[in-house]
């Protein structure tokens, strides 16, 4: 295999690589840096990130991927239960952060490498070739969330990270003159894979934002940036401060290629940044499991509500209730997607049941997303099949760790948790509790603080409904579609 960056080695070496802020790294800088993290790894298996979107992040990722460990991606604002989870199941050999940073007690038994993007200035590494590596070899391991029980450890082998790249690459006819500009965190596969590993396969650039706002997109856009990425909760911020962002519309005008996944765009934010901007957002349809299955293509006509058709090596298929393949292309009949590639993880880590489960005897893995196609081939997610699955932000959030995290709240004897529409994050978490004393009930703030520091911020509830009792079938279930009725 070749290597996962050629223009580390290969390319102009005074081309702008990374910037986070005010700070950056050309390709050499990037190399040195990179080399001399590489040079702390050595004996090394595994490495856990502490995931900040900082260039000490992109440093680490890059460095452990062509030192060849494969590196799980810590989400900083991890709370202690998730954490512990994540580390035990894991088991990294040290982890990579940035110099002065606290982490929290669960990393504190783990050996520590402080990652310094100046430091390969002054004491050059050398960058270790990574060509000879086996292209099964895990990269990552990403974890994400299931309708039940903590979150699997998706291994991510370097073969589908570059089929998946490359595949984009072709849709999109991105390049090594490309400088793209986001905000996505660095611990999920949309800002690291894409984000950050994507500009630097193609030896182009990415601008990160620190933190999404519009007011960055805007300056960014409008100073070289030629892409933009986010999750549609970004480009619905994008939409609704168009109308007085005039700087903001021409830096969207000017953009080479706007691209949303992680969710679906609502065809709304399509058409105010359309009419707005004269351009138009292109869909990507993707997974954690799966990296990157379909795109509208930069060629291609980007129909709203579509998230376009199969990348190059990519088989997809319709498969309906009884395992059969759904032949028709009427824009009507819906089955689950299902899809076969090199762009697939190997496996969820230490969970064979899983991912037994996951693939059918004959290699598809099933993504629960359900879909129709029209009759050009272009795919529609209609829906998903487990309504214990919650969107919000784009983050993939599971309503029984949730459910699980609020019952170990003492004010709390029943919890059960769904999603419900939210114009900004897509889906919003709402929690159906019956507490344990109906006389002091617990409240919204109590259990969202609750859940933020067992599991992270994303996943608290952030409505709260108190119930005398959950509404249960005979069989003892919680009945969820009767609680969302109301
Ligand atoms: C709030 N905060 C709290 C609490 N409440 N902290 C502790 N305890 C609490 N009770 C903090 C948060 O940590 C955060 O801190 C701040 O308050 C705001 O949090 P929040 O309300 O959650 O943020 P938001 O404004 O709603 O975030 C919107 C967002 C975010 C920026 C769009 O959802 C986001 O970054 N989404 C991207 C998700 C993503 O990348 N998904 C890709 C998955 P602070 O202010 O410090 O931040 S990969 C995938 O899906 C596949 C492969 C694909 O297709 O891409
Ligand atoms: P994750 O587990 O966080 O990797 O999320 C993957 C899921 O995000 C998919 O199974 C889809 O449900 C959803 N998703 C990603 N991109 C899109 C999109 N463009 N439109 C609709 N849903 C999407």
């Amino acid at each position: 295999m070749s290597s996962l960056f050629p223009a580390l080695t290969d390319g102009p070496a005074d081309r702008p690589a990374l910037r986070f802020g005010e700070r950056s790294l050309t390709y050499r800088e990037l190399a040195a840096a990179a080399g001399a993290v590489a040079g702390g790894l050595k004996e090394v298996r595994r490495v856990a990130v502490w995931a900040t979107p900082t260039m000490e992040t992109a440093v680490a990722v890059t460095a452990a991927l062509l030192a060849g460990q494969a590196v799980v991606p810590l989400n900083p604002k991890s709370g202690a239960k998730e954490l512990g989870h994540i580390l035990s199941d894991s088991a990294p050999d040290l982890v990579l952060a940035t110099p002065g940073e606290q982490l929290p007690a669960p990393l504190a038994a783990l050996p520590r490498l402080d990652v310094d993007p100046s430091a390969g200035a002054a004491a050059p590494g050398s960058l270790p070739d990574d060509r000879a590596r086996d292209p099964e070899d895990p990269a990552l391991i990403v974890y994400t969330s299931g309708t039940t029980g903590p979150p699997k450890g998706a291994v991510i082998p370097r073969r589908a990270i570059a089929h998946t790249l490359d595949a984009l690459a072709d849709a999109w006819q991105w390049t090594s003159e490309d400088v793209l500009v986001h905000g996505l965190p660095l611990f999920h596969v949309h800002g690291l894979v894409l984000g950050t590993l994507g500009p630097l396969r193609r030896g182009g650039s990415v601008r990160h934002l620190g933190r999404f706002t519009t007011e960055g997109v805007a300056r960014e856009l409008n100073d070289g940036a030629t892409m933009l990425f986010g999750v549609p909760t970004m480009y619905h911020r994008v939409a609704e401060a168009l109308p007085a962002a005039p700087d903001l519309a021409a830096a969207l005008a000017g953009a080479r290629l706007l691209v949303s996944g992680s969710a679906a765009l609502p065809v709304h934010d399509h058409e105010r940044i359309g009419a707005a901007t004269g351009r138009r957002v292109v869909e990507r349809y993707g997974m954690t499991e799966t990296l990157m299955n379909t795109s509208v293509r930069a060629d291609g006509e980007a129909r709203p509500g579509t998230v376009g058709v199969p990348l190059p090596g990519v088989e997809l298929r319709l498969v309906d209730e009884d395992g059969s393949p759904v032949t028709s292309y009427d824009g009507e009949t819906v089955g689950e997607i299902q899809v076969r590639g090199p762009n697939l993880f190997t496996e969820y880590l230490n969970r064979p049941d899983a991912t037994a489960h996951a693939f059918t005897p004959d290699g598809w893995f099933r993504t629960g997303d359900m879909a129709v196609r029209d009759a050009d081939g272009y795919v529609r997610i209609v829906g998903r099949k487990a309504t214990d699955l919650i969107k919000s932000g784009g983050y993939k959030i599971g309503a029984g760790e949730i459910e699980n995290a609020l019952l170990e709240h003492p004010g709390v004897r029943e919890a059960a948790v769904t999603g419900e529409p939210d114009d900004d994050l897509g889906e919003r978490i709402v929690a159906w509790v019956v507490p344990a004393d109906p006389l002091s009930p617990p409240a919204l703030d109590e259990l969202a603080d609750h859940v933020a520091g067992r599991l992270a911020p994303h996943k608290r509830p952030r409505v709260l409904h108190h119930l005398e009792a959950l509404p249960r079938n005979d069989m003892g279930k919680i009945m969820k579609r009767a609680l969302a009725r109301g």
